[in-house]
């Protein structure tokens, strides 16, 4: 056994199946290890696209995302997706290969500090030594999974990976979850606010969906006490959305801003259940009176978004748990806001009459299938989407919501789709990212999956270009010419359908969703089709 093979068994153990890359001759003897421990290693044509397909392995599988990346240009190319993965909360471990320090003090070619580039943006970024690649990668899973996940790093030499590893040790224990609060006059102060408390709201993020059991409990919760819930875009779908009490997923639109904030100005108590806000713009600095509120997250507050005045760094569930011990709050809401508030918001977002991108999505997303997975780029797109959509689940819909990165949501789908082929899978994209990542087409060819991409066609950077006329400034570099989607879908070996009118795009989603390939939808609407929409 080589260095490399204990770190693909050390993987496999920890439930990894898949990994992702493009090889250099670096990183050989890894990817032949991985195979041989039944980890299979797929072929992306971008560093970057390969990193987001081993994110939606994850959100299949709760096993950490894993990519390959080779000396140099590799690791260059992997910096995005590692930094995503690092805003985004994702436990995506990063192997790459390096030329052997020794050789590095006379050799230049493709050689820079990697493990330095990485430091500034993983929780880790460790080079593994020859004798210690054990422990090194067991404390590469504990640190990317613990806590709030996120990216680590290894560097693994060259002539390490090949070096002989007899005796590797057994694997240590995984870390402990967070705790509960223990007893204490703060706690003791809490329950009564929440006992006093007659119009509490609740706001949820990520912290909840990365803890196991998270999702039941707040649902648990808030149906126990009819408190009403707000969730980021990343929490949608951890109280159905259709359910009375959810007042959808917030961070990025300033129509529903408007409608939604005012509830915590009327509340007398917030509670921020794993709330990270990390996935807000600006507009959700301070939202609310600090006294008012009571947190529970994974991590201390770092940030200085917001601030509560009582908070704990704990688990969710347990948290909630012994905020309910003393008695649910007194009243709820006598004066029904948070209906008026729900009502409002899916008037704000109901798709209008005319042809464009609300109703196009309107129309996909009623016939879109209760177990199917979507995700959803970045763009005036991704935030009309997450306005309109629904979600009956967590993990429902994907996106990159913290660094908000162009270029995701083809990758994430297609490595949800290869970890879990039993969902459907639909990316929703504009045009611009989709361009960005047209060579994973590719890759979606060479899986055979038939994955569904909608492509919202406006030959511009819509968002981009709202804000650019919204401050008055010149059209400049934010429009684009128009590319023949669904031809170039032919070329790659899938189907391309082009839709323009009412009442095309439902069944066009709902035939692409029963093909034997991967289809391309795409959806014509004119340029500047998002303005007043969200
Ligand atoms: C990698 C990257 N580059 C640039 C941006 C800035 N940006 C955010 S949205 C956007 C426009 C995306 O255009 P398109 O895919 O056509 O979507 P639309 O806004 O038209 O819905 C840009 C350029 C980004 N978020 N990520």
């Amino acid at each position: 056994m080589n260095s490399a093979d204990v770190i693909a068994r050390r993987l496999h153990a920890g439930g990894v199946r898949h990994a992702f890359g493009i090889p250099g001759g670096e990183v050989l003897t890894l990817i032949d290890a991985l195979e041989r421990a039944g980890i299979r290693f797929h072929l992306a044509k971008h560093e970057n696209a390969a990193g987001f397909m081993a994110e939606g392995t994850w959100h299949a599988t709760g096993a950490p995302g894993v990519v390959v990346a080779t000396v140099g240009p590799g690791v260059a190319n992997a910096f995005n997706v590692v930094a995503n993965a690092e805003q985004d909360r994702v436990p995506l471990l990063v192997l790459s290969g390096m030329v052997d320090p020794a050789e590095a003090m006379s050799y230049t070619h493709q050689v820079f500090d990697q493990g330095a580039v990485f430091a500034r943006i993983c929780k880790a970024s460790l080079r593994a030594p020859d004798g210690a690649v054990d422990v090194t990668i067991d404390k590469a899973l504990a640190i990317a999974t613990s806590g709030r996940p996120g990216p680590v790093h290894i560097d693994l030499p060259i002539t390490v990976a090949a070096a002989d590893q007899p005796d590797p040790r057994p694997g240590r224990p995984s870390p402990d979850g967070p705790s509960a609060p223990a007893e204490s006059d703060a706690l003791a102060a809490a329950r009564r606010r929440f006992h006093a408390a007659e119009r509490p709201v609740m706001i949820a993020g990520l912290d909840v969906l990365n803890e196991p059991g998270g999702a039941e409990a707040l649902r648990g919760f808030v149906e126990r006490h009819q408190i009403p819930l707000v969730t980021t875009y990343k929490a949608k779908g951890v109280l159905p959305e259709d359910h009375p009490l959810a007042l959808g997923g917030h961070g990025l639109s300033p129509r529903s801003e408007k409608i939604i904030l005012d509830i915590f100005a009327r509340a007398d108590l917030v509670i921020a259940a794993g709330y990270d806000p990390i996935e807000m713009r600006v507009g959700w600095r301070n939202p609310w009176d600090p006294s008012k509120v009571i947190e529970f997250a994974h991590a201390p507050n770092d940030h200085d978004m917001h601030y509560s005045g009582l908070s704990w760094v704990c688990s969710v569930a347990g948290g909630l748990a012994a905020l309910e011990a003393g008695g649910g709050p007194s009243g709820i809401w006598p004066d029904g806001a948070p209906a008026k508030i729900r009502a409002d918001l899916i008037e704000a977002f109901a798709p209008g009459d005319d042809w464009g991108p609300g109703m196009a999505m309107a129309e996909m997303l009623s016939v879109l299938p209760a177990e199917a997975v979507a995700t959803v780029d970045t763009g005036a797109h991704r935030i009309l989407l997450s306005q309109q959509f629904f979600c009956t689940r967590p993990r429902a819909v994907l996106q990159s919501t913290g660094l908000c990165t162009m270029g995701c949501a083809l990758p994430l789908g297609l490595g949800h789709k290869i970890a879990d082929p039993s969902r459907p899978v639909v990316t929703f994209m504009g045009d611009a990212c989709l361009e960005m990542v047209l060579g994973e087409l590719g890759t979606l060819r060479d899986s055979g999956l038939p994955i569904v991409v909608v492509v919202f066609v406006d030959r511009s950077l819509s968002l981009i270009e709202l804000k650019q006329r919204g401050v008055g400034l010149q059209n400049a570099g934010v429009d684009f010419g128009r590319t023949d989607f669904t031809g170039l879908a032919r070329l790659y070996g899938g189907n391309g359908v082009t839709v323009s009118v009412p009442g095309d795009a439902g069944p066009a989603l709902k035939a692409a969703l029963g093909a034997d390939r991967f289809t391309l939808i795409e959806v014509e609407i004119p340029r500047r089709a998002y303005d007043g929409l969200f």
